[in-house]
């Protein structure tokens, strides 16, 4: 059984992430995903996300190709969770090249190209942009 992990916080959930877990998912026989909980991207990541943990937690449980989600809750978890669930392959998008690194002692560690062209960020400034114009618009 070769085992995939992946982390993150999923926000706003689009085809860069979508696509991200599919190629994940085919490195090996089961995925399981770290969700970045609210708590954890207050304060260790600097950023709130648009959707809360619950719902971002139901969008990946849907997905047929992840077989399970785990809490992230601090960066350093990542070691403990590979060795409790077995895992195989480490994977992240390219944008964290060489951060996890340090993890090939435990596991094979992949770096997955980026879907250009979209973001939680980009979508999260489509929608205060389009609501200003709105608001303008209303007067
Ligand atoms: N991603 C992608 N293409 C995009 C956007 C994101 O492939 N257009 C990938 C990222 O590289 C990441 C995953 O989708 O591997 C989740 O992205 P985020 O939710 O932005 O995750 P991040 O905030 O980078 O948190 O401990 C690791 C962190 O939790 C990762």
């Amino acid at each position: 059984m070769r085992t995939v992990i992946t982390y993150g916080t999923f926000d706003l959930f689009h085809v860069g992430h979508l696509r991200l877990l599919h190629r994940a998912r085919l490195l090996g026989d089961r995925l399981i995903v770290g969700l970045s909980t609210d708590e954890f991207n207050l304060h260790h990541k600097d950023k709130i996300a648009t959707i809360p943990y619950v719902d971002r937690l139901a969008v990946l449980e849907s997905l047929r190709c992840v077989d399970l989600v785990i809490p992230e809750t601090h960066w350093e978890q990542k070691r403990r969770d590979i060795v409790t669930h077995g895992v195989t392959t480490f994977v992240m998008g390219d944008d964290w090249l060489g951060k996890f690194d340090s993890l090939g002692d435990l596991c094979e560690v992949r770096y997955l190209p980026r879907t250009r062209n979209v973001s939680s960020t980009e979508i999260r400034n489509h929608l205060r942009d389009a609501q200003g114009t709105q608001m303008m618009a209303v007067g």
